[in-house]
């Protein structure tokens, strides 16, 4: 690839680690014209990297800053981006029609690549002397958990427990997030042994794996009254069945993973009284911040498998096949 040249606000970062997600699998699965992208660009949209050129507008971090990029990127002027919210900007569905792409590696080229262009200096989170293949992943890995934690946190008081389905490069921040920062007693589940043992070793107060008696096992440690909150990384029809299956009353459903479940919301119906569903999506800029001051303080740890850029045909080939524990990271060659 040519190297790009930073014009007006934009600034070229040299990358650092570029985290490998399951949304590239669906953007490479994608059917031509199913993704609002022209083809072809430069996957990675969780990327860390140092500044070495800025245009004559940039704004932010200067040249020899290292940083994380926050990945979605919007309009950069509405009432959402202006607050740093691009994960939910009010023009998504003029930038998706025009096909301007939705952020770095998502219809714009992104950073599994030596260099990459962010759009605007605003877009750059300072990462002090943390280490790229650790901040990578926290910038759509561990914001997206911090922003599913966020949506239920209200809900979480003094003896609450929180359902966690789904180990893996999301659920395992997840984990390590509630305990950081909530009193929850933190409940694991996953379909592999590995993934359970990740999830004690982030701090999780009980673990199993999904079984027909999965959700009994779960209310068994609650008193019998449910979870007041379950995180769905999975989103699977089978995850969603145990979420309605063990949420408390009046409780709270995050539904983050694309698993392609489905959810019948009718009253009466199967989903107990009072609950609460979101489907948080990504994070803000703001909680991109405090992801990184998080992990500065030690608070919060990504299981990282490292691979060279080259190879990453075979690093995907490896996710798509559920053989990465934690989060894959590429790291420039
Ligand atoms: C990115 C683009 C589209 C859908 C989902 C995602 C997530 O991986 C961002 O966290
Ligand atoms: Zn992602
Ligand atoms: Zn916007």
């Amino acid at each position: 690839m040519e190297r790009p040249t930073p014009t007006a606000e934009e600034v070229l970062i040299q990358v650092e680690a570029a985290g490998l997600c399951r949304s590239d699998l669906h953007v490479i699965d994608a059917r031509p014209g199913d993704l609002p992208y022209r083809i072809p660009f430069t996957l990675g949209h969780e990327v860390a990297g140092r500044v070495v050129e800025r245009g004559p507008l940039a704004v932010g971090p200067a040249v020899g800053e290292r940083v994380v990029v926050h990945g979605p990127w919007g309009c950069g002027s509405c009432a959402r981006c202006a607050a740093g919210a691009d994960n939910y900007c009010d023009r998504r569905a003029t930038l998706d029609a025009d096909r301007v792409g939705t952020g770095a590696g998502l219809g714009r080229d992104g950073g599994m690549a030596d260099l990459m262009l962010v759009p605007s200096g605003r877009l750059l989170v300072p990462v002090g002397d943390l280490a790229a293949v650790q901040a990578a992943p926290l910038s759509d890995a561990g914001l997206t958990a911090h922003h599913a934690v966020a949506s239920v946190r209200h809900s979480l008081d003094e003896g609450a427990s929180v359902v966690v389905l789904g180990i893996g490069g999301l659920g395992h921040l997840a984990i390590q997030i509630l305990r950081a920062t909530t009193a929850a007693q933190v409940l694991a589940v996953d379909v592999r042994e590995e993934a359970l043992a990740l999830a004690d070793e982030c701090g999780a107060h009980f673990g199993t794996l999904l079984r027909p008696d999965t959700a009994a096992v779960l209310r068994g440690r609650t008193d019998g009254v449910g979870a007041v909150a379950v995180l769905d990384f999975v989103g699977s029809r089978s995850s969603l069945k145990l979420a309605v299956d063990v949420l408390r009353a009046g409780g709270e459903l995050a539904v983050v993973g694309s698993g392609g479940g489905e959810l019948t919301v009718r009253k009466p119906g199967a989903l107990p009284p009072g609950t609460r569903i979101s489907l948080p999506f990504w994070g803000t800029l703001p909680e991109l911040e405090a992801v990184i001051a998080l992990a500065l303080k030690d608070s919060l740890r990504v299981h990282v498998e490292q691979f060279p850029l080259s190879d990453a045909v075979e690093v995907i080939a490896r996710l798509r096949s559920g053989d990465v524990r934690g989060r894959a990271v590429l790291v420039p060659d």
